[in-house]
């Protein structure tokens, strides 16, 4: 269902239906963000090229130039009237008020100044690019008394800038907290939270603060103090000095954080100690400052001890009861319900203050969390106090997700996820709200992580895309589900480009630029591998090659960029489409490159030297049958994602193609102990081994020179007589080829992840077995417009040219062959040439 008119049917059943003026029907929809509790329409309406009259001294200047900005207000006392009444009626919320548009004029009755500040905001919905002015009446509140956010990522903090823009749009959509308490301030926190903000950053401060009052925002002051504070009273002034500079400054809110420290500062009777005391010594007297908030250290259900009595039981008891204490739920980064409110709200004795860490980045920073705001209790109301949202370090697109925290906190029981989702593209982005749409809904899984948090990704075409797959391998597929997924992929390209360069918002698109870029790419790469699909279904197939090597170099492309790009050092690059998309291009490559080498095509006569593969080689049961990840010049055993135990004596490692030889082995076995019963050792018969000298941390190392190169076995065993256990995370070999002209190991082993490459100063050479010298061939090469000379030579060394051009796809007939046990390749080419695949036709 759309948010438009989405109103409380069940308390106003009888409104909305009466729109049969024409007048009205021209003017809707009506849109209202946050939802509103009540709204009744009556048919009727006010033209806006009607002047208002505002008595003078009436309305407060700034709510006047607001309400100024979509109607007129120098009507004179004959025009209509527009009356605001400030009303602190008891048990009324900050930000209750009532809205009127009626016959004799605009009325708002409001419950402080920000509710007619929100009432304006509501008369500026209902009024921006419209003709008229409906009769209606809007009776509305909020459902969460501190809604917004809080700056308490790790990593750049926002900007001026960003913040100035926060703080507008937060008055828009009617939030009233903004938390600072970026963890890299070194003002806010250690080392020195103890001292005065520089001028430069006082200036800022000072400015934020007046920009949040504009627009009835509590610009919350945060301090982090716990990582060296002294429980003693130098440090308690320390901390009441630095409030009163920012009190100084303008700021009128504060909070405490004691989250992510370990030592003294840990301890729930200092901190509620020094709470108290804040709250006696300063709160209690300033008058005009808001409830002090704090967060605690056990701030999740999973970090807290659930003995009674403990760390949250004590701040429960000890914390006067006006101040907030935070919490993110059942774990750091978690879904917010209901049932795990109540139970810290017991152990606090009063509702929690909701840090939801979502869509906060910092611990998958090569990611986007641009999906809805999901996850979130709507029957939550009465078990918080407030609700923050932790965005990510970038600003503008973290507006995505506080949209939906803003209709979620304002209307609990109307929240939608979805549809709040789906509005956001529209009210962030309305010159290219399709685009953003589609760019979000590929960019909202964070991917593996610490934290254990997903988030559905690609969510409207994941199906077709198991749906094609599925059908790929059972050999055929649907032209339907084809058309639609290659229709996805255009469309990715042409959003990229939209948002780029439609997007108003210049620092939203800034923000998101090397997303945007990765996902041109990955529209690329899945446009083309929809082609090879298409070529390789209609057995057109030198097109098809083609469109497999502009798959693979798009997708080299996007491994480039995420290489070089967003150079952070904790999850460095640039993931998009992550879950579904990415994975699915590859897929679709890979499944398509093995039909064309092994399936029943023109291309299925690959040599497949399958007697001679590198194989795993091992006794463990359990690792008998884990896969290997075969690739140019290296091969990896998959990673396994439990535990594996070895006996005594067990051992796992690989047997080489014969003619490969080890370069390199990385690996991490994950176990402390791995030295003392853990032993690296080659063999060239799998007879005698030798033992390699090798230098590990906790089960992680790197071998970078094997003693006896000519060894083929290469292996990891259980030297102990005990049994042991480890975690097979990473065992990858790096290897090349002993013998240039036995290529066959890349050439002829019906696999296009592997090729062999030649250049001018590394021409190819490469020996062909019999059954390949009596048939026509055809040859996969990569050669970037490149040309090549194919020949064979005789015995006096004269050369035969057999194919001189720069195709990537080439035939040479069995009358040109006869005979010919060596093929040469020649270019002037200086990047290495690939050769992927000879097969028999
Ligand atoms: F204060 C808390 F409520 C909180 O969530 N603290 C941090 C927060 O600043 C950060 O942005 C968030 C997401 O990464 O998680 C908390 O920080 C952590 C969480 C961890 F699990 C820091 C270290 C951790 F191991």
């Amino acid at each position: 269902m759309n948010m438009m008119l989405n109103f409380k049917r069940r308390l106003i059943p009888i409104i909305l239906c009466v729109l049969t003026k024409s007048a009205i029907a021209q003017d809707l929809p009506v849109v209202i963000y946050p939802q509103p509790h009540q709204v009744l329409m009556e048919s009727g309406s006010i033209p806006l090229n009607q002047a208002f009259y505002v008595k003078p001294g009436a309305v407060k200047a700034e709510l006047q130039s607001l309400l100024g900005t979509v109607i007129k207000l120098d009507g004179g006392k004959k025009e209509l009237p527009l009356k605001v009444q400030i009303q602190k009626s008891a048990g009324q919320r900050s930000g209750a008020y009532e809205l009127t548009i009626n016959k004799s004029g605009i009325q708002i009755a409001a419950a402080d100044d920000r509710a007619a500040f929100y009432a304006a905001q509501t008369l500026i919905q209902l009024a921006k690019g419209k003709a008229n002015l409906p009769f209606i009446k809007v009776t509305d509140y909020p459902d969460v008394l501190f809604r917004g956010t809080v700056e308490g990522f790790y990593g750049d903090p926002w900007t001026q800038d960003d913040r100035i823009a926060q703080l507008r749009f937060y008055g828009q959509l009617k939030l009233n907290t903004y938390i600072y308490g970026p963890k890299d301030d070194p003002y806010h926190s250690s080392p020195n939270w103890r001292l005065h903000y520089p001028e430069k950053e006082e200036a800022d401060i000072k400015q934020l603060v007046q920009e949040a009052k504009k627009n009835y925002v509590d610009f919350v002051w945060a301090i982090h103090p716990g990582k060296d504070i002294k429980w003693n009273l130098g440090d308690s002034t320390a901390v009441l000095k630095k409030f009163e500079m920012m009190y100084a400054l303008g700021v009128r809110s504060f909070a405490v954080f004691f989250d992510d420290i370990s030592g003294v500062g840990t301890d729930a009777n200092k901190q509620a100690g020094l709470l108290n005391y804040l709250q006696y010594q300063f709160v209690n007297k300033k008058k005009d400052v808001t409830p002090l908030v704090m967060c605690p250290t056990e701030y999740n259900k999973g970090w807290s001890d659930p003995k009674p009595g403990t760390y949250l039981d004590i701040l429960g008891e000890k914390l006067d009861p006006a101040i907030q204490i935070m919490w993110t739920g059942n774990t750091v980064v978690a879904d917010i319900t209901k049932e795990g409110l109540e139970w810290v709200n017991k152990r606090i004795r009063r509702p929690a203050f909701v840090w939801w860490n979502f869509p906060v980045s910092d611990y998958v920073r090569d990611h986007l969390l641009m999906g809805p705001s999901y996850g979130i209790d709507t029957e939550a109301q009465n078990q918080m106090s407030g609700f923050v949202s932790n965005p990510m370090d970038k600003a503008e697109p973290s507006k995505t997700a506080i949209f939906g925290v803003a209709l979620y906190t304002w209307n609990m029981k109307s929240y939608q996820p979805e549809q709040a989702w789906l509005a956001s593209h529209r009210y962030i982005m309305p010159e290219a709200s399709e685009a953003f749409q589609l760019f979000n809904s590929h960019n909202s899984d964070p991917g593996p992580n610490g934290h254990r948090y997903r988030r559905s990704e690609s969510v409207v075409i994941q199906p077709y895309t198991v749906a094609f797959l599925k059908s790929l391998n059972e050999g055929g597929y649907s032209t339907e589900d084809a058309k639609r997924l290659k229709a996805e992929f255009e469309g990715m390209i042409a959003a990229s480009k939209d948002i780029s360069t439609k997007a108003e918002n210049k620092r939203l698109v800034a923000q998101i630029h090397p997303w945007l870029v990765q996902f041109d790419l990955l529209g690329r790469a899945g446009v083309a591998v929809m082609e090879l699909a298409e070529n390789w279904n209609k057995k057109s197939y030198d097109s098809a090659w083609e469109k497999y090597l502009a798959t693979e170099r798009y997708l080299e492309q996007m491994v480039e960029f995420d290489q070089k790009s967003n150079l952070n050092p904790y999850q460095p690059g640039v993931k998009t489409g992550s879950l579904v998309m990415t994975p699915f291009v590859k897929e679709v490559l890979l499944k398509i490159g093995q039909q064309m080498t092994a399936g029943n095509g023109v291309l299925a006569h690959t040599g497949l030297l399958v007697k001679d593969q590198t194989i795993l080689y091992t006794n463990n049961a359990k690792l008998k049958s884990q896969p290997l990840q075969i690739g140019n010049q290296l091969v990896a055993i998959s990673p396994a994602l439990e535990t594996i135990k070895m006996n005594p004596g067990d051992y796992f490692g690989l047997h080489l193609h014969p003619n490969l030889q080890a370069t390199s082995l990385a690996f991490n076995l994950e176990s402390s102990t791995l030295g003392n019963w853990g032993v690296f050792e080659t063999s060239n018969d799998a007879q005698t081994w030798k033992a390699l000298s090798v230098e590990e941390k906790k089960g992680k190392g790197l071998i970078s020179k094997f003693d006896r190169p000519e060894d083929q076995y290469i292996r990891f065993r259980n030297k102990s007589d005990q049994a042991q256990t480890f975690y097979l995370k990473l065992f990858k070999m790096e290897v090349n080829t002993r013998n240039k002209a036995d290529n066959g190991v890349y050439v002829l082993d019906g696999n296009l992840e592997t090729y062999s490459t030649f250049s001018n100063n590394e021409p190819g050479m490469l020996h062909l077995p019999k059954d390949f010298q009596i048939t026509d061939l055809k040859f996969l090469l990569r050669l970037n417009g490149e040309t090549i000379t194919v020949f064979s030579k005789d015995k006096k060394g004269r050369e035969n040219i057999l194919y001189t051009g720069s195709d990537d796809y080439i035939k040479i007939e069995k009358s040109a062959l006869k005979k010919i046990d060596t093929l040469y390749f020649r270019t002037n080419a200086t990047e290495p040439l690939r050769i992927y695949e000879i097969a028999k036709n």
